[in-house]
């Protein structure tokens, strides 16, 4: 099994029948599925029908009371969740119900996007200080090598990567700066033969 963590993210027009073929496609050659809010808005009864780890890329960001209010209500293996709102009466509530629910906590400490160094990034410390007290893993950028190898440094548990092919980091280079799981959307699920994709590119990276 490679260690990728597909983003399943719909190209304009398509929906879960698309999600659901990539699915059937590639669940025993990689770790697992993100799914995100354009599927979720389209029917979150087809979570059920992922036979495959979940991670749901909800970004969450609000009171406690909400955020478990949001997840109470779907199905998945993992959830994620932005650092920023802090632990006393957000994160700590979000931390309770992902216990009982037994889900992964993963929360974003820094982001693969340019814009991540105007506010996010000045904090990559102290979410990571956070994370120990919540999270099962952390969520840190392909794109920007340096922050995820100081996130690896600060982090003992599972880091998940994006910005791998379409944001421009080539595979593997965040499993080899520490990374233990690459996110990887459009190059893989918009390519014409995405298994061929995860071979040619991950058997042999290391
Ligand atoms: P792609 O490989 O097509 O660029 O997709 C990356 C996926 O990871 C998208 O779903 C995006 O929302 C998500 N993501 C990201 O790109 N950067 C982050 O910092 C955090 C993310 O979850």
């Amino acid at each position: 099994m490679y260690p990728v963590l597909v983003s399943l993210d719909p190209p304009p027009g398509k929906g879960w029948n698309w999600a659901l073929e990539l699915v059937k496609k590639l669940k025993d050659k990689v770790w697992g599925f993100k799914v995100g809010w354009p599927l979720i808005i389209e029917g979150k009864e087809n979570l059920e029908k992922i036979d495959s780890r979940i991670v749901l890329d909800l970004k969450l960001a609000d009171i406690g009371y909400t955020m478990r209010n949001v997840i109470s209500r779907l199905r998945g293996d993992a959830v994620i969740a932005h650092a920023f709102v802090g632990y006393q009466t957000a994160l700590e509530i979000l931390r309770e119900e992902t216990a009982k629910r037994d889900m992964e906590l993963y929360l974003v400490v820094s982001m693969s996007h340019r814009g991540s160094k105007e506010f996010i990034d000045r904090h990559v410390k102290e979410f990571i200080k956070l994370a120990y007290l919540v999270a099962d893993g952390v969520v840190a950028p392909a794109t920007r090598l340096d922050v995820l190898r100081l996130v690896r440094r600060y982090w003992p548990k599972t880091i998940i990567s994006p910005g791998i092919g379409a944001q421009g980091a080539p595979p593997c280079s965040a499993l080899r700066a520490g990374a233990n799981l690459e996110i990887v959307g459009r190059a893989l699920t918009r390519s014409d033969d995405p298994l061929g994709f995860l071979e040619s590119y991950y058997a042999q990276c290391s």
